[in-house]
């Protein structure tokens, strides 16, 4: 039996549940319950606390986990990072208030800094040869410079708009953070056997969604520049149509350059296109 640890409740939540569900795992999630066991494969889900979880895993309480890459780093735990997960995305940033004249972290020399991120933020000091005090805090660290606590702030920033409702300006990004799976390092052969198989499957989803499937119908004349668009996994699967000159194509695109496909194979003549989502994808 694997045990994964998931955040019980915040912004990892509902994504990493999801996504175990999505590789086939059905367990039950009842409120307020801290574990549970997966009815068709071998691993129990514990429900923990973000900051919690490097520490479960590298003391082998659990055995793997999902949890932001920023807490895996500032917890300095020994645990091994096996995949990137592509959801819970944000950056680690030092701000400003906006007018102070600090135009890059060199500016930052002499300043106290508020954070709740103090080993990145060491880290990044000490490399670039930068002398600031560091002010360790818990939580509402964009209210410091104005209550006059710091000069300057380094925290998590996604969309950016908690930055400017406090009157602060991003000077550097210091690190970049994603979901990440992470693992203990000696794990029994069962146990490895087991996340490679939910690694498999994770795989196979992330795939999948960055991809889709596309069929059209087009003349046979415009095949070869169709084909040419189209390149697929392999290749395209071209079959014929009822009405004789007329052949349907199937193939994957991808995500990022759907509308520029689907534009040019309207231009040389593709017509009833069909694009679906894929769920999984095995290669
Ligand atoms: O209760 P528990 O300890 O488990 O959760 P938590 O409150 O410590 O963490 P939670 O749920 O807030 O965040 C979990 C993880 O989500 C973090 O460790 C990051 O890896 C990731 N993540 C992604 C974020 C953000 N985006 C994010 N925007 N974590 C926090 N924020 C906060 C940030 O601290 C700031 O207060 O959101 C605010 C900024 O957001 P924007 O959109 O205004 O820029
Ligand atoms: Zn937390």
């Amino acid at each position: 039996m694997l045990r994964l640890a998931l955040q019980k409740s915040g912004r990892l939540s509902e994504q990493s549940v999801q996504l175990i569900r999505d590789c086939g795992v059905r367990f039950s999630r009842m409120d307020g319950k801290l574990r549970a066991v997966a009815e068709n494969f071998p691993i129990e889900l514990l429900y923990l606390r973000d900051d919690d979880i490097p520490g479960y895993v590298a003391d082998g309480v659990a055995h793997a986990g999902i949890v932001g890459e920023n807490v895996v780093a500032e917890g300095g735990r020994d645990v091994t990072v096996l995949n990137r997960l592509g959801f819970g995305k944000c950056r680690l940033a030092i701000a400003v208030p906006k007018g102070s004249d600090v135009s890059g972290a060199r500016g930052l020399a002499g300043m106290h800094i508020a954070t709740s991120y103090p080993r990145i933020l060491g880290d990044f000091l000490r490399k670039e040869g930068i002398e600031a005090s560091i002010h360790e805090i818990s939580g509402s660290v964009e209210i410091a410079p104005g209550i006059g606590l710091a000069d300057a702030i380094c925290d998590l920033v996604s969309t950016g708009s908690t930055l400017l409702s406090n009157g602060l300006r991003e000077v550097e990004t210091i690190f970049r953070s994603e979901a990440v799976l992470v693992a203990h390092r000696d794990l029994t052969p069962e146990q490895t056997k087991t996340l490679d198989a939910l690694r498999f499957r994770i795989d196979s989803v992330q795939r999948a969604q960055g991809y889709r499937y596309i069929l059209l119908n087009a003349p046979n004349e415009s095949l070869p520049q169709v084909l040419d668009i189209l390149p697929g996994m392999k290749s395209p699967t071209v079959l014929p149509l009822a009405e004789s000159g007329w052949s349907s194509v199937h193939s994957v695109i991808r995500d990022d350059e759907f509308w520029e496909v689907i534009d040019r194979l309207k231009a040389v003549g593709a017509q009833g296109m069909l694009i679906v989502p894929i769920e999984k994808m095995v290669i």
